[in-house]
């Protein structure tokens, strides 16, 4: 157990996802399993903290179970499962908001962002650091594999388990982040100087898990690149061709300077096609993998399942302790966790 690190990330449900998304999270994710002792958790509580579509919530939920298990989690080496299927996240985050500081949240950048875009500003779009800290606590977790624009979060849930740690007594183990390397910044094929992302792309700047390939190999095409001719890797100077190097390096798992090298002396518009092509190589396995989930929701749902049954059985001793440090009377024939009775009734 010592050698092997306890690896935590949360995923949102909502939004289409996209290359990006691919390329800094979901394949991470498939290297950590190995590495270590790994939680995957579809974070659908989340959601809720924005305006959302229920119905919505409810495929983009099943949605994102099929494509982590495409892109090659297991159900056996891995923990997959729905933030909402485990009540200890919720309670968590309610006995943590003690100890999170209401000027701290007022901080968040995320928060300000959100809360300057959107008219109804939930009380939970606030309090959203304090689940997530939850989220991670709750499994003794060592590493969180997670983007930069969550790094003040995680700040935060370090925050709060070390003064729950000092008000309560040795609780948690203070995790650390895990910020991806190459391809943790895959660019907007329209605009290589900003993020490709959900929300803020075009539909052209953006390549989506689920485009068909004639889709991509048009976006490649119309990608924007740099003034000059020649191919170079050279993020400040050449963002588009630079951006497209990447890219093929993910896809095809190729050095990006054995990649600059082979395409040195070829056009941008060669560069732009075969990028495309190891696109279209990369994601059709990976979507006909999540056509063939997808259409069993009960298979997917017994995998989601097996995952809420293992991340109850791990987080239950932290949530128990926490309770009972923080001077809860315990109730009489124990805690009814999530298992013991179905939800709904
Ligand atoms: N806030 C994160 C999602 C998230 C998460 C977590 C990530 C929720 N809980 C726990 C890591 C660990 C995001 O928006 N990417």
């Amino acid at each position: 157990m010592a050698d092997k690190p306890r690896v935590f990330s949360g995923i949102q449900p909502t939004g289409r996802k996209t290359l990006g998304n691919y390329s800094g999270g979901f394949r991470q994710y498939v290297q950590t399993q190995d590495a270590g002792d790994a939680f995957f958790c579809i974070v659908d509580l989340h959601s809720i903290t924005v305006e959302y579509d229920p119905a919505d919530l409810r495929s983009s939920t099943l949605d994102l179970a099929a494509t982590l298990f495409a892109t090659g989690l297991d159900a056996e080496r891995s923990t997959v499962f729905c933030q909402s299927h485990v009540t200890a996240h919720a309670e968590a985050a309610w006995l943590l908001s003690a100890v999170a500081s209401y000027g701290q949240l007022g901080r968040m950048t995320q928060f300000k962002e959100k809360s300057d875009r959107h008219d109804f500003v939930s009380a939970g779009l606030f309090t959203y650091p304090v689940l997530m800290a939850g989220d991670i606590l709750l499994y003794q977790t060592d590493l969180v594999p997670i983007g930069d624009d969550q790094r003040q979060h995680l700040e935060l849930a370090r925050d709060i388990a070390e003064r729950f740690n000092f008000r309560y007594g040795e609780t948690f183990r203070v995790p650390d982040g895990q910020f991806p390397s190459v391809g943790g910044r895959i660019m907007d094929l329209q605009d290589p100087t900003s993020k490709m992302s959900t929300t803020l792309s075009s539909e052209q700047g953006a390549i989506y898990m689920n485009d068909p390939p004639d889709a991509i190999r048009k976006k490649f095409k119309s990608a924007v690149t740099d003034s000059g001719r020649e191919v170079r890797y050279d993020p400040a100077e050449k963002p588009g061709v630079s951006n497209l190097l990447e890219i093929m390096s993910v896809a095809t798992g190729e050095p990006i300077d054995a990649l600059a090298k082979r395409f040195a002396s070829a056009g941008y518009g060669d560069l732009k096609e075969a990028v495309g092509e190891s696109v279209v190589e990369l994601l059709t396995p990976i979507q006909e993998r999540f056509k063939q989930l997808r259409a069993d929701e009960r298979a997917l749902q017994h995998l989601l399942a097996m995952g809420a049954e293992k991340a109850r059985r791990a987080s239950e001793p932290t949530l128990e302790q926490m309770y009972e440090r923080m001077g809860f009377a315990k109730p009489e024939a124990g805690r009814h966790f999530g298992a013991a009775r179905p939800r709904g009734l």
